[in-house]
């Protein structure tokens, strides 16, 4: 009898441990983060201890891709698993668009709810709100809650659109009833000072080629306009340690089911106003002092997992929705005191371009169970996989609607195996793809260089092919040498980007 009881205590034991095995999962997801912004990543002029100990513990990927080369689209193809090219709409998103993903499909937290995933996003979202408008001041559906995340802390859009306020869970966080807020892309609203007309309240001047110069929030002009809301200002150099202590009491909440943590940093896109613990501590002006900003919230989000004992069963995905740029909107100082650093690495282009500068970003993950530390890999991957690894892990099945673009990488993601995604696309302007050695950008129409950002976005009225094996700069277009592969590219990119 006391056999049988202990028998049935081991069986109960070895279920619980069952049921736990899965890991929680969190992606840190940075912005504008340029393949060779972090020191584990061949920066030299300032460390970033904490994601170089990430990299260290775990697999550091230098082949890695997000689907675009901005924000939206690149949020759109994680979250989906759809290419946002077959969707109309995902470019860019002012801060009032409507919610761009469906809710009738699953997305990568619906799928992980199905495992039995507590969600949350943190931080950025700008992946629209609402259906025909929102209306600020009341709940704001549908959003994150509505496509898979049980929690979510949000900055509605960017950090330079209004309005500057966190939503969380669908409502203005500290909204004061009586001081509503209005929000327009189009004309002035309200009598909040704005950039253009009163300069004099700035801590740092918008370059008006970008605009920029509109409402004014925490001495900063931003893009739009907006009344009311004054209580719920946000503060640019308090984000970064409001949005991580809102992860580490979502995290501390979740201590015994598994959880998913999509956590979208604010840094590094402008306006960058770190926080005075990294104001000119890089020597490099802001925008380095928002990489040190960065790199301790990692360090945060990794300690408070070490002192919950959670850091052996959790997976750190690490990653930047795209590629580096200096200036995209205010004189800040990152242009004057950039130094030698270079933001893109050996890449050309940076944010907005096709070449790889755009889209190839650092990409680490670590999860000490499972992924043996102290590796680089080469592997050809898009972030737009991490949908079916994912599914794979969590042993969901996808289905025929699910996650359409998203192929199962677990193999590579825990460094199993070897093998490239057995070709990828790539979106700035046009688009571009990716085979083995090979990389075809199609022909386009649209400008070679911003002098404004001062990118090459890689626009070209004639089809250019590079051998990224032997010039990972993108310098010698080959494909008058080669057209049959350029055909063969050309063809294979067409098929895809259709729906
Ligand atoms: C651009 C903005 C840029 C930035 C970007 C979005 C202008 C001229 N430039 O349109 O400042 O906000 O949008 O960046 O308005 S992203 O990383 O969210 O894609
Ligand atoms: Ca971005």
């Amino acid at each position: 009898m006391k056999k049988k009881l202990l028998v049935l205590i081991c069986l109960g034991v070895n279920l619980i441990v069952h049921a736990q095995q899965k890991p929680n999962i969190i992606i840190i997801y940075a912005d504008d983060l340029g393949y060779g912004d972090l020191s584990c990543y061949g920066m030299s002029k300032i460390k970033t201890p904490n994601i170089d100990k990430l990299a260290k513990q775990g697999i550091r990927f230098t082949n890695a891709h997000s689907t675009s080369a901005t924000c939206t689209p690149s949020r759109f193809g994680l979250l989906t698993g759809k290419s946002p090219w077959k969707q109309n709409g995902t470019g860019i998103a002012p801060g009032d668009a409507s919610l761009i993903i469906p809710t009738d499909k699953p997305t990568l937290p619906s799928m992980l709810q199905n495992a039995g995933y507590t969600t949350a996003v943190i931080g950025k979202w700008h992946l629209g709100l609402g259906t025909n408008g929102i209306d600020w001041n009341s709940e704001i559906k549908p959003g994150p809650k509505e496509v898979g995340f049980n929690y979510s802390f949000i900055m509605p859009a960017t950090l330079d659109r209004v309005p500057c306020v966190y939503v969380e869970n669908g409502r203005v966080l500290n909204l004061d009833p009586t001081d509503p807020i209005a929000v327009n892309y189009k004309k002035k609203i309200g009598n909040d000072p704005t950039g253009k007309e009163n300069p004099e309240l700035l801590r740092m001047k918008p370059d008006v080629r970008q605009g920029h110069n509109q409402t004014i929030i925490d001495s900063i002009s931003r893009i739009g306009w907006m009344s009311g809301g004054h209580s719920a200002y946000w503060k640019d150099e308090n984000i970064a340690s409001e949005i991580t202590n809102k992860a580490i009491t979502f995290i501390s909440n979740n201590t015994t089911k598994p959880f998913f943590l999509y956590f979208a940093s604010g840094d590094i896109h402008v306006p960058r106003y770190p926080n005075s613990m990294f104001r000119g501590k890089s020597g490099m002006g802001l925008r380095g002092d928002a990489i040190l900003q960065l790199d301790w919230t990692v360090g945060k989000l990794i300690n408070a997992l070490d002192s919950l004992h959670l850091a052996q069963n959790t997976m750190i995905i690490f990653s930047s929705d795209n590629g580096p740029v200096v200036n995209d909107g205010y004189f800040d100082q990152s242009v004057e005191l950039l130094g030698d650093h270079k933001p893109a690495g050996p890449l050309r282009g940076g944010k907005y371009s096709i070449f790889d500068a755009g889209t190839r970003v650092p990409f680490i993950v670590k999860w000490p169970e499972k992924v043996k530390a102290n590796k680089t890999t080469d592997v050809l991957i898009s972030q737009i996989d991490l949908f079916a690894s994912l599914a794979k892990l969590t042993g969901q099945p996808l289905g025929d609607i699910a996650a359409p673009d998203s192929f199962d990488m677990l193999a590579q993601l825990l460094g199993k195996s070897k093998e490239n995604r057995s070709y990828l696309l790539e979106q700035g302007g046009p688009l571009s793809i990716i085979k083995g050695k090979w990389k075809y950008i199609e022909p386009s129409k649209g400008p070679r260089y911003s002098d404004v950002v001062n990118i090459e976005y890689g626009n070209d009225s004639f089809a250019q092919l590079y051998d990224l094996s032997n010039d990972i700069g993108e310098t010698k277009n080959l494909a008058l040498q080669y057209p049959d592969i350029v055909k063969e590219l050309a063809t294979l990119l067409k098929t895809n980007r259709e729906v």
